[in-house]
């Protein structure tokens, strides 16, 4: 998978080497390449915004560098023929586990990170003109920019990708990925601070393990997000949910 980023502080992604990422990376798994906004700033002062038009606070940045990156993106040769474009925004459509698994089938992404009051309108209009562009936020708190909710959403995507995570079934027994929350774990001592492991976990019964662990997610998930549950789990008449999707 390629990933572009284009962000006026590229030292951001400098995590991305890190850990799982960073290994998926030198092993050509994910080929992720930052790029400097400011590059397509041509003026002594590398300006990449501006006041508002029609006035109010804060600044816009402007659309001619966002241009000028987006087509050296696109143009490159190594550029996938359709790439999605995705813009972070706190006014976008709410990131999930669903559509991290859309998106790590995609074989190239371009996150244009945008900071101040937001990116000029017309760079949104001119690409998803000219092809793929979606919103995205990663939930309903404010950000100072796209940075943070870039590299979240990269790292949720890109664990995805066949080879990233060594062992894949540890992706199927994940909160979130069969709607509810995952149980909780534990690990040797048998006795901690007084503290026991639950004896179901050492009896060496896989069925009765399994089904411990089933009431568990649904106990957590009823307890902290009810509104995953669909109704027949909720103990409510059967109807179509999300959450079944
Ligand atoms: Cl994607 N961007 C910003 N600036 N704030 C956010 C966000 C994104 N998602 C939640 N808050």
């Amino acid at each position: 998978m390629r990933i572009d980023v284009v962000s006026i502080f590229p030292g951001y992604f400098d995590a991305l080497e890190l850990s799982l990422l960073g290994k998926a990376k030198q092993r050509g798994l994910v080929d992720v390449r930052v790029h400097d906004l400011r590059e397509h700033a041509h003026d002594k002062h590398r300006t990449v915004d501006d006041t508002p038009s029609g006035g109010g606070a804060g600044m816009v940045m402007k659309p001619e560098p966002w241009g000028e990156a987006l087509d050296t993106i696109l143009t490159d040769p190594g550029a996938a023929d359709e790439p999605l474009i995705i813009f972070p925004s706190p006014a976008g459509e709410v990131f999930s586990q669903k559509m991290a698994r859309e998106l790590a089938d995609e074989e190239h992404l371009v996150f244009g990170c945008g900071r101040y009051e937001g990116i000029d309108q017309r760079v949104f209009d001119e690409y998803a003109e000219r092809g793929r562009v979606r919103l995205v936020s990663i939930g309903d708190y404010i950000l100072n920019g796209g940075e943070v909710a870039t590299i979240a959403m990269i790292e949720a995507i890109a664990r995805l990708v066949p080879g990233v995570v060594g062992n894949p079934e540890s992706l199927v027994e994940e909160s979130h990925e069969d709607g509810l929350l995952e149980y909780p774990s534990y690990t040797k001592p048998a006795e901690w601070r007084g503290r026991a492991v639950p004896p179901v976990l050492l009896s060496g019964n896989h069925a009765a393990i399994a089904t411990w662990r089933g009431e568990q997610s649904i106990e957590r998930t009823r307890r902290v997000r009810p509104e995953l549950l669909s109704r027949e789990q909720r103990g409510e008449p059967r109807g179509r949910h999300a959450a079944d999707d």
